[in-house]
């Protein structure tokens, strides 16, 4: 797989590679997500205050990100099934040496999927333990409007995530604030039935 060279963004930190996996990548890391999915579906997800999220989700890795009435964090179980998450696939994990330099592998894959109006308001991301370890996020799919700006105060930017492209998050973009404004319909082909899927690889513990 090619990985272009990344591109500045004037925000510090923020490093991304558009068109990072080219058609038959996102082929063959859809192939793997699919198989992720199969040992463990998509649930949707309850914030603290018991709402549901318009984004459905779903990990691999040691460990996955869960919210529900008891709160945030990180768990070995699948909430639905209470079966250990899959494996994190072998082509994700080599994405993360190669992109972040990191020789710590992730622990935990969130995998994000948005149909229709699904959206994901401006948050951070603190409920890791080591908050230095680098974000890696991984688009497939229709492209999103991706909003990000300064941990506080400052002016948000917007950025459209593609199909393939990838973003890594290091240093003072770590506790960026961030969101999906919106996922632009048929902007790709690669999934049935439209939307947009997105990996996020961490390091939780
Ligand atoms: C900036 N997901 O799962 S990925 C999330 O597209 C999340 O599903 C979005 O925000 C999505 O928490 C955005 C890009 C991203 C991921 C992690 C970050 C941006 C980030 C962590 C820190 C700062
Ligand atoms: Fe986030």
């Amino acid at each position: 797989m090619e990985t272009s060279g990344q591109l500045e963004t004037g925000l510090e930190g923020f490093r991304y590679w558009p068109g990072a996996l080219g058609p038959l990548d996102q082929t063959r890391l859809l192939e793997q997500v699919r198989a992720v999915v199969a040992q463990a579906p998509f649930y949707r997800p309850r914030t603290p205050g018991g709402r549901s999220l318009s984004v459905q989700m779903t990990n691999c890795g040691p460990l996955g990100w869960v919210t529900d009435r008891a709160g945030y964090r990180y768990q070995p179980l699948h909430p639905v099934t209470e079966q250990p998450w899959p494996a994190i696939p072998p082509m994700l994990l080599d994405l993360w040496t190669r992109l972040t330099g990191d020789v710590t592998p992730p622990d935990a894959c969130l995998v994000n999927l948005y149909r229709g109006p699904a959206r994901m308001g401006l948050h951070q991301d603190r409920d890791e333990a080591d908050l230095t370890a680098p974000v890696l996020s991984v688009s497939l799919g229709d492209t999103a409007v991706f909003r990000i700006g300064p941990a506080v105060g400052g002016p948000t930017r917007s950025i459209r995530l593609a199909s393939g492209d990838i973003c890594a998050l290091t240093g003072p973009a770590r506790l960026a604030r961030h969101g999906i404004d919106r996922v632009l319909p048929a902007t790709s082909r690669l999934l049935e039935g439209g939307g947009r899927l997105n990996l996020t690889l961490r390091r939780a513990r």
